[in-house]
């Protein structure tokens, strides 16, 4: 990707947001234990939060069994350290950027191959799906990475709702676009909007989320709010920010990183940790925010999730496929 300056700090996250994760979960647990996880539910899985306003909390309950065991990057990490050229491409522009973004309301177009396919309401969208807290590795093709306790579903359970006919092989999904309020996109860095798809099998794969939050609250604007794509055994580009439009299709749709440079981004993005970029070794990582010591670790085939999809591309020659 390009190369970015070297990223500002800003102070706008208030100290009582940096809660330590395991202060973080026994919260909910309390939460949780003094309620009951159905009534938290019953609450309205749902708050919408005020135009304006900063994150609002969220009702789910955890899938440990989907969880990794690392240990969480910070909310301070996850929401300075940011790629999303629609603000800019330093790591920080996002987070400084997107502060007035409104991400409501918002709606979604579904099209192509399915029963039903029209313009969906945020609600429409969410509503229907009970939402969990799965913490993913998130490995960007730049070769840094992160832990992050997503909140949302299976965009597999999503999608079945729009009854895919027999001809869609793929989804695709598009970014908004809107200068206006994406000021990057009055640049051309890219080929705007933003687009990025799947295969239909690795759509309804049970890791495949749509996440509307992480930390137990609604997405902050630069993480993609309100709605965004996670697929955790594939490069970050993957994990499409402010969907608006969702796509059954035939052919392999386009991707931006691959219009951008083909050489250098495949559609499949599988982390591969043998398929080194032009530029630069993909053998490694840095982990963001684990000091200067414990930073530097081997990346794993299919970013540690291999055992669960490995066998998408059984028979697939992954060095040309990446
Ligand atoms: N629309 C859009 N989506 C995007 C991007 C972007 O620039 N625009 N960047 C991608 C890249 S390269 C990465 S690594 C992740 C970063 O997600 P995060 O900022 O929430 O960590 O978002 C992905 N989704
Ligand atoms: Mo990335």
């Amino acid at each position: 990707m390009r190369s970015t300056r070297k990223g500002r700090n800003t102070d706008t996250i208030l100290p009582s947001e940096i809660t330590p994760y395991e202060k973080y979960l026994s919260r909910r647990a309390l939460l949780a234990g003094g309620l009951g996880a159905a009534a938290l539910q019953a609450l309205g899985a749902w708050a919408t939060p005020a135009r304006g306003q900063g994150a609002a909390a969220l009702a789910f309950t955890r899938n440990a069994a989907l969880s990794v065991e690392d240990p969480p990057n910070s909310y301070q990490d996850i929401t300075t350290y940011n790629n999303y050229y629609e603000f800019g491409t330093a790591k920080s522009d996002p987070a400084e950027r997107a502060r007035d973004f409104q991400a409501r309301p918002w709606s979604v177009a579904v099209g192509g191959e399915a029963e039903v396919t029209g313009r969906f309401t945020l609600e429409d969208i969410i509503e229907p799906h009970p939402l969990e807290e799965r913490v993913y590795r998130f490995r960007c093709v730049e070769a840094w990475s992160m832990v992050i306790p997503w909140v949302g579903f299976p965009l597999g359970d999503l999608l079945k709702r729009f009854k895919p006919t027999s001809r869609a092989k793929y989804v695709a999904f598009k970014t908004l676009y809107d200068p206006k309020r994406m000021p990057g996109q009055t640049y051309r860095i890219l080929d705007w909007p933003y687009v990025e798809g799947l295969r239909m099998d690795e759509a309804m794969h049970p890791l495949t989320l749509l996440a509307v939050g992480l930390y137990g609250k609604t997405l902050p604007n630069q993480n993609g709010a309100p709605l965004r794509l996670v697929t955790p055994w594939k490069y970050g580009f993957k994990s499409i920010k402010a969907i608006v439009a969702i796509d059954f299709v035939e052919k392999m749709p386009r991707t931006t990183w691959a219009l951008s440079a083909s050489d250098e981004y495949g559609f499949f993005a599988n982390v591969n940790p043998e398929v080194d970029h032009p530029r630069w070794s993909q053998a490694s990582e840095r982990r963001i925010g684990a000091g200067l010591f414990g930073a530097r670790r081997p990346t794993l085939p299919f970013n540690g999730y291999a055992n669960q999809v490995a066998s998408l591309y059984a028979g697939m020659d992954l060095r040309r496929n990446f």
